[in-house]
């Protein structure tokens, strides 16, 4: 699945009615929508999603941050897909993110920063899974 990723427009970005520009900015920067819908994350979501950070100082804010509103979840398809995205998205703190990024232009500060992108294939298979399940498969 090394042409696949996985992608969540946060609850920041989707609040600021930024879902159009940033699929927009995915689409443009060659990726397929292969999977695709909003929902909202309960806590038990979160804290599964986000597991590896749980004994960072941060995971209460940021579980409280994923919980608190609408999120678009999608599956993306292109060549070398992970790495790709991750390019697309920026560093993960707004303010050190390349111009031109999707968290440089809409990201607000390093905790809400707009999307989340996979950080590996095995990881976009299992986050993927945990939205789509057998859709993926
Ligand atoms: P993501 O998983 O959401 O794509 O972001 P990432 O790989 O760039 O960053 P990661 O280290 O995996 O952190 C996951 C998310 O936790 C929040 N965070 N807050 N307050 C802080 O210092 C802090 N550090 C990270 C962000 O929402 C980050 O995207
Ligand atoms: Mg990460």
């Amino acid at each position: 699945m090394n042409n696949r990723t996985f992608t969540i427009i946060k609850p920041d970005a989707v609040a600021a009615g930024k879902t159009g520009r940033i699929l927009d900015m995915m689409i443009g920067g060659g990726f397929t929508l292969r999977a695709m819908r909003m929902t909202r994350m309960s806590r038990e979501d979160a804290e599964k999603f986000y597991a590896i950070h749980r004994d960072r100082p941060f995971f209460g804010e940021l579980v409280d941050f994923m919980t608190s509103g609408p999120v678009v979840v999608a599956v993306l398809e292109k060549e070398d897909a992970v790495k790709s995205l991750r390019e697309l998205a920026g560093n993960t703190d707004p303010a050190k993110a390349a111009e031109g990024t999707i968290r440089r232009l809409y990201g607000t500060n390093v905790g809400c920063n707009a999307v989340h992108a996979s950080d590996s294939d095995e990881n976009a298979v299992v986050e993927s899974g945990q939205f789509f399940g057998e859709e993926m498969k």
